[in-house]
């Protein structure tokens, strides 16, 4: 954003009778009295009547619950739960060949191996933080979401055209991926991802007590084939992440600079560090071969005192938390956590650090003090930004540009207004607020607590996540949503920017394998198969859903047989959802309209067993079953 803008900013925020009146009013609470029209229309379409639709779509983190969510948005209404990282009953998720593969594909052989002899073929637990949508020129594109899984390491994308995730990614050489973001400009591109524990370079057993062994790794991957491009050893744990909007540099919190191995050590130091990091010098750095290649991955070294271009240390008041980037493309906030301070960065004064070796802390143009615990800040693209203040319980609304002048000596206070919230708020983000397009309309306000606010559900409660109207100064709570473990992180997506199919088509390439079987059997998946396919031990079975049938009211197959079994949902029709479901062999998945899904397990048990469609789709939906006849061995 230019300076002219930023003036004019400055000019709608006066004439909104902004700041130091503001501050005043909320501290008074005279603030209350002051509800605008505007204010009042906006409150009254987070009450959406039967059958209208949001103005939002929210994408939700479900933390060790390990799916994606989607929210309709200002209504709060869940309207999806995508499984991810975690073992999903409904849809089979975790169970399908097909998601088997999505699962399995991106994991390191050595994972592999670990699992296999714990009898299994894929983690089923996740700690998924951070959803982020794809960028193009600076705005969500409409194309992926990309979610990191802080418990063992991965990151997943979810298509947007069919809401399911088709690509898991295992990153070697980090541990415990945590913040993660794609790039916004000119495109995603790269998604930047931090490795949050540190672990012995070489980790195979021999060091636990020589911190000089220990590194942190920043990844970025290629956010269309989910490869990854690079890795950068760096010093300190890697907290959040953020990217600029000119394409430039990347940058993540990073806290025990001391690479401190407990509580004590950990916090020792009155400065930690924003690491930055320099994409052209990073990219110049592989191309003059300056790596070392580690687990396939090309790994540059970036550590303090190496004195390369790839990294700057900018030393920050003791563990800095979140770091968002502003939509005016210039200001980045850095949340103080255990300081009661944001701190601005200014990205235009980056480059000095690099070609000139400036200062590291000349890039921070303000320091405000907001309040106890800063976590996370969001944007209403008016200027303003929104802090949450994990200890105070509040969301505090203040000027960038005020910060800005103050922190250059003139008295200003850029607190604008604090609201209470219940209780204790982690991350928050605004109506598209991660963009160049940030609205400021809404604000979500994630809370950790719910203690009190809805009935009692015994020990573990809900968490809180609280709707709060910023189109004016006073921040106004008008609604009070109960979530399951535990929404870390969200964004709020414009509705028109994402555009799901209704119906699969049947050239995706989900169910490739499925359709390559079936051509070397000589079936077409569209048709099925009157009777099983059978290749030694392994049987194939054909079968085809139109409600309310399946095209085969039984099969049969031997005890001990490979059985897969091959769905595809004929109902060209929305919402006409078919399952399979295989009784007391543990067996369930979904077939959306139009899509092939297939399982593949061994018969062990024989008897007659009943399938059924496990998905309600007409009137004679219990009558849509079969039967899967085992004969014994030796028959
Ligand atoms: S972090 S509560 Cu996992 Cu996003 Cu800040
Ligand atoms: Cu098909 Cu229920």
């Amino acid at each position: 954003m230019s300076e002219q803008d930023n003036k004019l900013n400055i000019t709608r925020r006066g004439m909104l009778g902004a700041t130091a009146t503001g501050a005043v009013l909320a501290g008074t609470g005279l603030g209350s009295t002051l509800m605008t029209a505007k204010q009042a229309s906006a409150a009254a379409n987070a009450n959406l009547q039967p059958g209208e639709l949001d103005e939002y779509y929210g994408f939700w983190s479900s933390g060790q619950t390990g799916e994606l969510r989607i929210l309709g948005f200002p209504s709060m209404r869940e309207l999806m739960r995508v499984p991810v990282f975690n073992r999903c009953s409904a849809t089979g998720w975790g169970q399908t060949n097909e998601s088997l593969k999505i699962m399995t594909d991106g994991l390191l052989p050595e994972t592999k191996e670990f699992l296999a002899k714990r009898g299994m073929k894929t983690y089923d637990n996740g700690d998924l933080h951070h959803p982020h949508m794809s960028f193009t020129d600076g705005t969500y594109d409409g194309r992926y979401l990309f979610m990191n899984d802080k418990a063992n390491t991965r990151v997943a994308r979810v298509r947007c055209d069919v809401m399911k995730c088709d690509k898991i990614t295992e990153i070697p050489n980090a541990k415990a991926i945590h913040g993660l973001r794609p790039q916004k400009f000119p495109r995603t591109g790269y998604v930047f991802a931090n490795g949050e524990d540190e672990t012995p370079l070489v980790n195979d057993g021999t060091v636990l007590d020589d911190p000089s062994q220990y590194v942190n790794i920043f990844t970025a991957l290629d956010g269309d084939t989910m490869e990854v491009a690079w890795q950068v050893i760096v010093s300190g744990n890697l907290d959040n992440t953020d990217c600029d909007y000119q394409g430039k540099y990347a940058y993540s919190t990073s806290y025990n600079s001391e690479m401190g191995m407990n509580l004590a050590e950990m916090t020792e130091n009155e400065l930690d560090h924003v690491v930055v990091f320099n994409i052209a010098e990073i990219e110049a750095g592989i191309e003059a071969g300056d790596y070392q290649e580690l687990k396939g991955v090309k790994v540059l070294d970036g550590r303090k005192g190496q004195n390369k271009k790839y990294t700057r240390y900018i030393p920050i008041p003791n563990s800095p938390h979140g770091i968002n980037t502003a939509p005016d493309g210039k200001h980045v906030c850095i949340n103080g956590k255990l300081s009661p301070t944001v701190s601005i960065m200014d990205v235009t004064k980056l480059d000095a650090l690099f070609e000139s070796d400036a200062d590291p802390r000349s890039c921070i143009v303000g320091e405000p003090q907001l309040g106890l615990g800063p976590l996370h800040t969001a944007y209403d693209g008016q200027g303003n930004a929104f802090t949450t203040l994990f200890l105070d319980s509040q969301i505090v609304k203040w000027n960038i540009e005020d910060a800005i002048k103050a922190y250059a000596g003139e008295d200003v206070d850029p607190i604008i207004s604090k609201v209470d919230v219940h209780y204790q708020p982690g991350h928050n983000s605004t109506t598209m607020g991660e963009t160049k397009e940030a609205d400021g309309k809404w604000l979500i306000s994630m809370n950790k607590f719910s203690k009190d606010r809805f009935l009692n559900t015994g020990p573990l409660k809900p968490e809180n996540e609280q709707l709060i109207d910023i189109s004016t100064n006073e921040m106004k709570v008008v609604h009070d949503g109960p979530t399951f473990a535990e929404p870390h992180d969200s964004i709020m997506v414009r509705a028109d920017i994402v555009n799901p199919v209704n119906v699969w088509d049947r050239a995706d390439v989900t169910w490739e394998d499925a359709r390559k079987q079936a051509e070397a059997d000589g079936i077409d998946l569209e048709e099925g198969a009157e009777e099983p396919i059978r290749d030694g031990n392994k049987v194939r079975v054909y079968m085809t859903s139109q409600a309310p049938t399946f095209s085969l009211e039984k099969f049969t197959v031997k005890q001990g047989d490979e059985v897969t079994i091959y769905v595809t949902n004929l109902d060209d029709v929305d919402d006409v959802t078919h399952g399979f479901c295989l009784g007391n062999y543990g067996i369930a998945f979904e077939v959306a309209p139009m899509a092939t899904a297939s399982i593949t397990f061994t018969a062990d048990r024989p008897g007659v067993h009943w399938f059924y469609c496990q998905w309600f789709c007409h009137a004679l939906h219990m009558e849509m079953r079969g039967r899967m006849l085992v004969e014994p061995q030796g028959a």
